[in-house]
């Protein structure tokens, strides 16, 4: 289960934004993210490639810190 460390979340709103914007990618399923650790998991049925990921998430105005 990939974990991504997400910059930038400091409410509920924004965890909404980063499940929401991971769901809507084909493939991945099971989204959580943790507001206090500034993480997100999830799992995917087919691979998912790091930039999808990443895109994904700067176009709501986040960052992916590895
Ligand atoms: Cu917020």
């Amino acid at each position: 289960m990939p974990t991504i460390k997400v910059k930038g979340m400091s409410c509920q709103h924004c965890v909404a934004s980063v499940t929401k914007a991971l769901t809507d990618i084909e493939g991945i399923f099971d989204v959580k993210v943790d507001l206090e650790a500034g993480e997100a998991t999830y799992n995917e049925n087919n691979p998912v490639t790091m930039e999808t990921i990443k895109d994904a998430i700067s176009r709501i105005g986040f960052e992916v810190v590895s």
